[in-house]
């Protein structure tokens, strides 16, 4: 049935003679550039219907998702003008002045990122973003700004749904022309675990300006302001908007917490004005701000400060949206949310809930709560493609005041401890996790410094280490690199400095510094690093590969590794993607414009003794036949 040749042969097929480089060497069967895209899909497709897809293990393919609902906007009805028309028009200054002179509450919509980042640990592809993109842009022109980037969709879009963040940003510019796109940078550690040298910094931030970002949301994760510096800097230099984030945690309402005060905040937030932000972002990334405790911080800050306020939160607990109102009652000026099928537990608060709560008030919104119950029917479902990704948490918890976890962090720190065989301990990691924090000095807890706190806390929970006995036992053991960094210094330095005792046990002898990280770190050699990447990937990179190979070295190459042997996965619709098909079941992928491919799969074929299967599909009604290795 199929053609014969040497991989074709009985003899190889029975392993009748030996065979065993094959094992060791599974790059020979990679053969780049030598298949054509419909057999490269196949492949892939094959290779997730008999070994599944990471994360998900070989789900069951639901019997049905339904078309989503994308909301019809005539299409000869042009983009109604928005925020990026006043940047454009006005330039960054004019844009602050334009939002101090709004009555209404300015909003952004997280949908395109921290939605999906805390609901489903940011698995939303480019595909169903791309496809209510020119919708959004029509139907939220009135919105202040989209988050649709940064954060971690950069790395998880290379590592895990086999597509380029660059492209994406792209695609979304092109298809909205006129919402103010935010981006959510690390600070130093742009959109990395760890800090870059200066010039790393500084070329990242002209990339994502040239490409699309006109609203850089900037945080340390320690709240440490010499890690925010060169980000304010670089970004205040392309003309685009520097926003400049205080990190919230602890209560500034409860007199036993004494370590983050109002007063702490508010010097912060000073020191952030004076370091160059056009705006200033309440970063809550936890959902720890209680409605009380926003009134008094916002009020607090808009007499001390003379630029706008942009406040972030997490729903963790249910207290999201009563807190917002408290912000805006003392005079917040943009705040975040999404649209309500995808707000939420550890999500933003519902869009849609804020545009009905403010409506015939002095702050509404001026948004349509009828469009965003559209987009929202959109998301409703698209959702439940990521269903395998969402935590366990059916309904909104109050423990977040106790383990103070960020909602983006949640379901990441979940999947983490299942990857490591921590699977039916996840209470107890999260108990952990707030004893950790607590041992390391009570720290703000964001990407990377939570990731510091989860690492440690996975470690802790895998080599049953206690509060207690880990003075004894690690002194033993080798703490994860991300812990030893952080006690080194490398992520900047925490208010009121490092446990000096854990510090040493962690340690072991290792250097520890107080400079900035930055300092320390040469600046990249761009050419040098292109020269380099462009001998691994067997062709001249692009000035934004480099950039993506220097964030991520490893990943990027697997990334390009796959993008060989797959060919570009971003065609597939994500059902597809993630659960390869039904038999039976055929799908039409567009892979460019005016070509497409009918995919049918036919059969799975039995396991052969040499552990591959053989996967019967129809192409454009022609019978193809792939193997698969079966790795089960
Ligand atoms: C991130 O850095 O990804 C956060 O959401 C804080």
């Amino acid at each position: 049935p199929f053609l014969e040749n040497v991989v074709t042969h009985p003899d190889f097929l029975s392993g009748n003679y030996d065979t065993s480089f094959i094992d060791t060497k599974p790059e020979l069967f990679i053969f780049p550039g030598r298949q054509d895209r419909g057999t490269k899909l196949l492949s892939y497709i094959g290779n997730t219907i008999v070994n599944g897809y990471p994360g998900l293990g070989k789900a069951e393919k639901k019997p049905h998702f339904d078309s989503p609902r994308i909301p019809r906007t005539p299409f000869a009805q042009p983009y109604p003008d928005g925020t990026k028309q006043i940047l454009e028009r006005e330039g960054a200054d004019g844009l602050v002045r334009w939002i101090q002179e709004q009555k209404q509450v300015l909003v952004t919509d997280t949908t395109f990122r921290d939605a999906h980042q805390s609901l489903f640990a940011t698995r939303v592809r480019t595909y169903d973003l791309a496809s209510v993109a020119e919708a959004t842009g029509k139907l939220g022109a009135g919105l202040f700004s989209l988050e649709m980037w940064g954060g971690a969709t950069f790395d998880t879009s290379m590592r895990f749904l086999q597509e380029s963040p660059w492209e994406r940003l792209q695609i979304l510019r092109e298809r909205i022309p006129n919402v103010l796109f935010q981006m959510l940078l690390r600070g130093a550690n742009a959109v990395g675990y760890t800090n870059y040298p200066d010039n790393v910094i500084q070329s990242f931030v002209k990339a994502s300006a040239e490409n699309g970002i006109d609203v850089f949301r900037i945080f340390d994760s320690l709240n440490w302001l010499p890690g925010m510096q060169t980000a304010i800097d670089a970004v205040r230099q392309t003309g685009k908007i520097a926003e400049a984030a205080i990190c919230y945690t602890g209560d500034i309402l409860d007199p036993t917490k004494t370590k983050y005060t109002l007063a702490y905040y508010v010097d912060l937030a000073k020191e952030l004005e004076k370091a160059g932000a056009h705006i200033l972002a309440i970063k809550d990334m936890a959902g720890l701000l209680k409605p009380y405790a926003a009134y008094e911080l916002v009020r607090a800050l808009k007499q001390e400060i003379g630029i706008p306020i942009h406040l972030h939160t997490h729903d963790t607990s249910g207290n999201g949206a009563a807190m917002l109102l408290k912000a805006i009652e003392a005079g917040v000026d943009i705040v975040d949310a999404c649209v309500s099928s995808m707000s939420g537990l550890t999500s933003q608060p519902s869009l849609n809930g804020l545009i009905a709560s403010l409506a015939h008030t002095e702050r509404d919104t001026q948004l349509s709560l009828e469009s965003f119950n559209k987009l929202s029917d959109y998301w409703e479902d698209v959702r439940p493609y990521y269903q395998g990704f969402e935590s366990g948490m059916k309904a909104s918890n109050t423990e977040v005041y106790v383990h103070e976890m960020p909602g983006g962090q949640y379901t990441n720190l979940e999947q983490q401890a299942k990857a490591v065989g921590l699977e039916g301990r996840w209470d107890e990691v999260k108990r952990m996790y707030a004893v950790v924090n607590q041992m390391c000095g009570d720290i703000v807890k964001v990407t990377p410094s939570s990731k510091v706190v989860g690492d440690l806390a996975l470690f802790m929970v895998q080599n049953n280490l206690t509060e207690e006995n880990i003075w004894e036992k690690g002194a033993r053991l080798d703490f994860p690199d991300s812990v030893i960094q952080f006690f080194q210094g490398y992520l900047g330095q925490p208010p009121g400095g490092f446990p000096k005792k854990l510090q040493e046990l962690v340690l072991k002898g290792r250097d520890a510094f107080t400079t900035r990280p930055g300092e320390l770190l040469a600046p990249v050699n761009f050419a040098q690093v292109a020269a380099e990447l462009e001998e691994k990937i067997g062709r001249e990179p692009s000035e934004l590969d480099v950039l993506s190979y220097i964030m991520y070295p490893q990943v990027y190459l697997q990334f390009d590794q796959r993008m060989k042997e797959y060919g570009d996965l971003s065609v597939l619709n994500t059902p597809t993607f993630f659960y390869g098909l039904r038999p039976g079941e055929e799908t039409a992928i567009t892979i460019e414009r005016g070509k497409t491919l009918i995919i049918k799969l036919v059969a799975v074929g039995e396991l052969h003794p040499d552990g591959r299967r053989i996967i019967y599909f129809e192409l454009n009604g022609q019978p193809r036949e792939i193997f698969v290795r079966d790795h089960a």
